[in-house]
């Protein structure tokens, strides 16, 4: 029920390290052991993060959470496609395609917004006709996971 004998052991504890500490011997021991036991720590860590990653597969990756053009919205002609993820993503590896009423609409290079790189922004190079449109996204995130998705909106006349 009380913290002394806790308090004791700890003391003891303490002083046991102390004394090991005195020891110039012990010393490099010591250091040697404190730094592989800070190593396995990290490898432990790195190993729960991946196994959270792989089984949280829809919170850890980067999904679409907003677009604009919204997603089945109607629009006057869009300068560019912005894309809104739920975390960093590379944009040299992240794909974007826009189907149209001509077929595939040619898209300037896609790049992450400046200070968010959960923001990704394909400039859209000719405006477009009135039509429905397709955008297929191919994203991968700063953690190297793949995410893909499709959706639709109109450009108005
Ligand atoms: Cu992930």
């Amino acid at each position: 029920m009380s913290l002394l004998p806790i308090r004791l052991a700890a003391g003891a504890l303490a002083g046991a390290f102390v004394a090991i500490g005195a020891n110039p011997f012990s010393k490099h021991a010591n250091a040697h052991r404190s730094q592989t036991m800070t190593r396995t720590r990290v490898t432990a860590i790195a190993a729960s993060l991946a196994f959270i990653c792989a089984t949280t597969d829809a919170f850890a990756h980067a999904q679409l959470e907003k677009a604009t053009p919204a997603v089945g919205g109607t629009v006057s002609p869009p300068s560019e496609i912005r894309l809104e993820f739920s975390e960093g993503v590379e944009p040299k590896f992240t794909k974007v395609t826009l189907t149209g009423p001509g077929g595939v609409v040619p898209l300037g290079a896609g790049n992450t917004e400046s200070g968010n790189q959960a923001v990704l922004i394909v400039p859209i190079s000719k405006p477009l006709p009135a039509g429905a449109y397709k955008v297929h996204w191919q994203a991968v995130s700063v953690d190297t996971h793949h995410t893909q998705g499709t959706f639709e909106f109109t450009v108005k006349p």
